[in-house]
């Protein structure tokens, strides 16, 4: 045990360039007789080292203390507190206590192969930084050692995974439905911008912001622009009922410049708040119930291609009808009825339904195409088009000259009115155009007269 000993300060005095007496050669010696441990045993040779070993040890312990001087470590070999003392039978390799040296004791519950101490955290454990954790689920060491999850997150088989619910996400210190929240709007952090004193929200992740009554948001832009209804006249219809009369005995004009100007018929009320623009109006049909608008003699009717607009604010659940064009040889020559799903008939007693609902008391904005070449309707609402469908009535050609009426299904021409089909509820800016309008155009309509 002695050469051990040796073995291992002759190491340590070599690196400090100190060399106690007979250590230079000693440490060969040492080596062999590390080598082979089982000639040491021998009992001469046993005591012999054992001496050599006190008295070296001493000297070594205060050279270590003191080892500014190389003569002080040798002329005085008093005795002080020695080193742990090994017994040759140990193996440096696998004993904890003197794990890879002589009193080298690994930490508590550590273990020791090849001279290194080392943590069984067995197989389904790691050893992180002297300490055994589960990676699979560990918050702080979550797939990997110091792998620390953030706050709201779970670790699972070793990913860190928002603890949010769906469609929330984790901002900051909160999970948060960025959905809808105008601080988080689609992404942490996004705050929704509210130009011009509008009112910022967040919709489906998107960031909006509301105008006030007669302006609407341009997203582009950020700003709130003035609803102006002249978008509508320079896309050159042939026929446009404002109805913003104040006394039911003005006609109801033609604001397109076709001088197709209509009548007040049957209990209309007027002056009915609108939504356009300030000042404007609107009038509601179906107190009574033959109350409608009639435009008799309609001469500028398109023949192939045609698009009516309207704003409306129906009743609930009520069949309404907002539009019907009659002539004498034909009562459905162009009809929209039922608003609670918009039904198109042309010449005849077929229909196409659109499924457009707009019978629940709220405004919206409709538009309606129908092209002869290849008999396509289109059926938009609030400017989203919902229904196309192709072949209904191709080739036809609409008969011109007979009569528009609002608010009333006509079984002849200007008259024949069911109570049940009557609408209820208010119209506002009837417009027709003899050309197919692109989405575009429906959507600036929308935008400027339906105001958002
Ligand atoms: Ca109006």
């Amino acid at each position: 045990m002695t050469t051990h000993k040796f073995y291992g300060l002759c190491g340590v005095f070599a690196g400090a360039l100190v060399f106690p007496a007979g250590c230079g050669g000693s440490g060969t010696d040492t080596t062999e007789t590390t080598e082979s441990s089982t000639q040491t045993t021998a009992g001469p040779t046993t005591s012999e080292t054992t001496e050599t070993t006190d008295t070296t040890a001493t000297t070594d312990t205060e050279t270590t203390t003191d080892s500014d001087t190389d003569t002080d470590t040798t002329a005085d070999p008093t005795t002080t507190t020695g080193p742990p003392v090994c017994d040759t039978s140990e193996d440096f390799q696998t004993d904890p206590e003197n794990c890879g040296g002589c009193g080298e004791a690994c930490p508590f519950g550590q273990m020791c192969a090849g001279g290194s101490c080392f943590l069984d955290c067995g197989d389904e454990l790691t050893d992180c930084d002297g300490t055994c954790y589960d990676l699979s689920k560990n918050l702080d060491n979550c797939g990997s050692c110091g792998n620390a999850c953030p706050n709201e997150h779970v670790c699972a088989a070793g990913e860190c995974l928002s603890a949010c619910e769906p469609a929330e996400e984790f901002c900051g210190d909160a999970c948060i439905n960025v959905l809808d929240d105008v601080e988080n709007c689609g992404v942490c952090a996004n705050v929704c911008p509210a130009p011009g004193g509008s009112e910022a929200y967040c919709k489906s992740g998107t960031c909006k912001f509301d105008c006030d009554l007669y302006s609407f948001p341009d997203l582009d832009s950020l700003t709130c622009v003035p609803c102006d209804s002249s978008v509508v006249l320079a896309d050159a219809p042939v026929g446009y009922w404002r109805l913003s009369e104040t006394d039911i005995m003005d006609a109801a004009i033609d604001s397109s410049g076709g001088m197709a100007h209509g009548m007040y018929k049957d209990g209309v009320v007027l002056n009915q708040p609108a939504i356009t623009q300030a000042g404007d109006t609107a009038v509601r049909l179906g107190d009574s119930g033959t109350s409608h608008v009639a435009i008799p003699g309609f001469v500028n009717m398109p023949s192939t291609e045609i698009t009516v607009e309207f704003i409306i604010k129906a009743a609930e659940d009520v069949e309404s009808t907002p539009f019907s064009y009659a002539t004498q040889n034909s009562d459905n020559e162009f009809l929209i009825r039922d608003a609670r799903n918009l039904t198109i008939q042309i010449t005849g007693d077929e229909g196409v339904q659109t499924g457009i609902d707009v019978a629940d008391n709220n405004w919206h904005h409709v538009a309606i195409s129908w092209s002869s070449a290849t008999g396509e309707i289109r059926g938009y609402l609030d400017g989203y088009q919902l229904h196309q469908s192709d072949g209904f009535r191709a080739e036809y050609s609409l008969v011109a000259g007979g009569t528009i009426v609002l608010g009333q299904e006509q079984d002849i021409q200007g008259g024949g009115f069911d109570d049940f089909q009557r609408m209820v509820g208010i119209i506002d800016e009837v417009a027709v155009f003899d050309k197919v309008l692109t989405d575009e155009q429906i959507q600036s309509h929308v935008a400027n007269t339906l105001c958002e």
